[in-house]
């Protein structure tokens, strides 16, 4: 099968050749990837994508994590060929706006918590936590408190990919690359009780998890410490749903040190928890709050700092300029784009609809697994789930070395024609929110066949 963009007419083998011969891809051995050929994606439509051979393939991870929305919603592509022909790009610097962005900023202090009602935008959820640590460090400043500038995050967290993302991330392998952390960025333990929660009940857990951050601010000394930022579920790292207990016992820290308290919304925002954001879920009231990915349902990219009412007013009304900005920043496509996605998201009632339907009907089959012999937890909330695959699932006994069986099971999938990610030994879902039950039992068909070829390869029964 051809492919036609303009210029060029390829089939699978050329395309292959032109990505080994010139492309560098994230996250990638790339040596490995070019002795096989990447798989080339077509095109898209509702939860599905095709790729260059015609296969149809079920997308059960929203892209990375980001299609909320779903595929082929062509009023996106219409507000988006409009605002190009009406102004294509001009910038938000220089004591300029235009309509695209203001209208996107007033929407989302709408559909976030109340006290969220400033935004400043970035291209993408990195740029986004790369903006937090220059805020949070300026904020401080402007407050007369300049020895406050330490962050602290927790281990297995992701943030991004800039330096300050995968700084405040707690991804060693990303940290081994490039000489990071960046100066005065902390990681305590993140909150996994399935694998490091021997002996205690979830609350417990969940309690002393949550008590590394006051022990470690009282380590640091706090005046030292400027804030705290986590993701409200971890999503790259494995879909870690904390403990009840954990997030009430996070506020009350940061209240009692006076820390500003940052949740990472980039993958639970826009409606991937069931609630509009996770600190919606959770009941957070964060004093800045990242997003991306869901904003524009991945169809341009863009991203953004939510700063509450007490930080605005400190940065805006007492902090002269804000030394901080991307030539993107409120690209008028982009914000267009952005502005529609989260009105269809509203109007159309996709979050709530999701939450009443679909959403339990997802977490209840997805626990269903809880009796396969290679499953040892099931974690989920709202469009989110994982399969924590295990050794001994009674005793809790890990694979080692960790990951390879999650590849061999995410393989499975792949020749299944559906898109699960395996997150080291880690089974993850995160589909469109718009997956409708038929969809969802696709999807809870294809994982069972491809865990039971798993188990057949690991002679488990
Ligand atoms: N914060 C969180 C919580 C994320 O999940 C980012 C920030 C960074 O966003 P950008 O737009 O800069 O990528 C993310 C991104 C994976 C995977 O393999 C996850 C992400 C990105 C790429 C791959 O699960 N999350």
């Amino acid at each position: 099968m051809n492919m036609t963009i303009p210029g060029r007419n390829l089939d699978t083998a050329q395309w292959q050749e032109l990505d080994r011969l010139h492309h560098v891809h994230p996250f990638t051995d790339s040596k490995a990837l070019n002795r096989k050929g990447s798989r080339i994606i077509t095109r898209a439509d509702g939860v599905y994508v095709w790729d260059s051979d015609g296969r149809r393939i079920l997308d059960g991870m929203a892209g990375l994590w980001c299609v909320n929305i779903g595929y082929g919603r062509k009023e996106l592509a219409r507000v988006a060929y409009e605002q190009m022909q009406e102004l294509p790009y001009y910038n938000i610097f220089f004591q300029t706006s235009h309509p695209p962005a203001t209208d996107l900023a007033a929407l989302l202090s709408e559909v976030t918590p109340a006290h969220l009602n400033h935004v400043f935008f970035t291209n993408s959820g990195s740029e986004a936590n790369d903006t937090v640590v220059r805020l949070v460090r300026r904020y401080w400043d402007i407050k007369g408190k300049p020895a406050r500038t330490v962050i602290i995050s927790r281990e297995n967290a992701y943030h991004g990919s800039t330096m300050a993302g995968a700084s405040l991330g707690g991804m060693k392998p990303m940290h081994r690359q490039g000489g990071l952390p960046i100066p005065d960025i902390e990681h305590i333990m993140q909150p996994y009780w399935y694998a490091l929660g021997e002996g205690l009940t979830p609350e417990e857990f969940g309690l002393r998890a949550a008590r590394a951050l006051e022990e470690r601010i009282e380590h640091l000394g706090p005046e030292r410490v400027a804030a705290f930022i986590g993701e409200p579920i971890q999503g790259a790292g494995g879909v870690i749903v904390p403990p009840e207990t954990y997030w009430p016992e996070i506020v009350r820290i940061c209240r009692k040190y006076d820390i500003l308290l940052v949740v990472d919304e980039v993958i639970c925002g826009f409606g991937r928890t069931g609630k509009w954001f996770g600190s919606d879920y959770y009941g957070l009231e964060p004093d800045l709050m990242s997003i991306a990915k869901g904003l524009s349902s991945g169809y341009l990219p863009i991203g953004g700092v939510m700063l509450s009412d007490a930080v605005a007013d400190v940065l805006i009304e007492k902090g002269g300029e804000f030394q901080h900005g991307f030539t993107y920043s409120g690209h008028p496509a982009c914000c267009a784009v952005a502005a529609a996605n989260v009105r269809i998201l509203r109007d159309e009632r996709i979050i709530e609809r999701a939450e009443q339907e679909t959403v339990p009907y997802l977490q209840s089959r997805i626990r269903e697994f809880e009796t396969h012999p290679l499953v040892g937890e099931v974690r989920g909330v709202g469009m989110l789930g994982a399969l924590q695959l295990a050794k001994n699932k009674d005793t809790r006994l890990m694979f080692d070395p960790p990951g390879d069986v999650g590849s061999l099971c995410r393989d499975h999938c792949t020749a299944n024609d559906l898109i699960m990610r395996a997150v080291g030994d880690s089974m993850i879902v995160s589909p469109p929110l718009v997956i409708s039950r038929s969809e969802i039992d696709e999807l809870i068909d294809k994982a069972a066949r491809a865990l039971d070829l798993t188990a057949r390869d690991l002679g488990i029964s």
